[in-house]
């Protein structure tokens, strides 16, 4: 008795998060019924992870927040074109990597953030 209580609260808790964030998110009631109508291939800036691959030149290196800011060129599989920008980064990819060096990348790109996956010295 107790038990089913207790989860059906904390559905009811997590249903009403769930309403609280997709009202901040979409306030427009036209836009949110818009949106529930499609599915997800139709949202392209949905939170699906893509992979890319480009070449740069490192700008900057935070290895302990583990964080490298590259110089980039164009990278076709994200439509990005070039620019300059931060990626999160395992510390123990840096090894061998400075600030200077040109390299080429593979990252993953989740629609708001990118994790280097890869990366290797070009200048050599
Ligand atoms: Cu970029």
């Amino acid at each position: 008795m107790k038990k089913s209580l207790i989860i059906a609260s904390s559905l009811a808790l997590v249903a009403s998060l769930a309403a609280c964030k997709k009202e901040a998110e979409a306030p427009k009631p036209a836009e949110s019924a818009a949106a529930n109508a499609g599915s997800m291939s139709d949202m392209p800036m949905a939170m699906e992870m893509k992979h890319g691959k480009g070449v740069g030149t490192v700008t900057e290196i935070d290895a302990a927040k583990g964080m490298v800011t590259l110089d980039h060129g164009e990278i076709a599989e994200l439509q990005w074109p070039a620019m300059k920008m931060g990626f999160a980064i395992k510390p123990d990819l840096l090894s061998g990597i400075k600030v200077g060096d040109k390299v080429s990348f593979e990252i993953d790109w989740d629609g708001k953030a990118g994790t280097v996956t890869k990366i290797e010295n070009a200048s050599k």
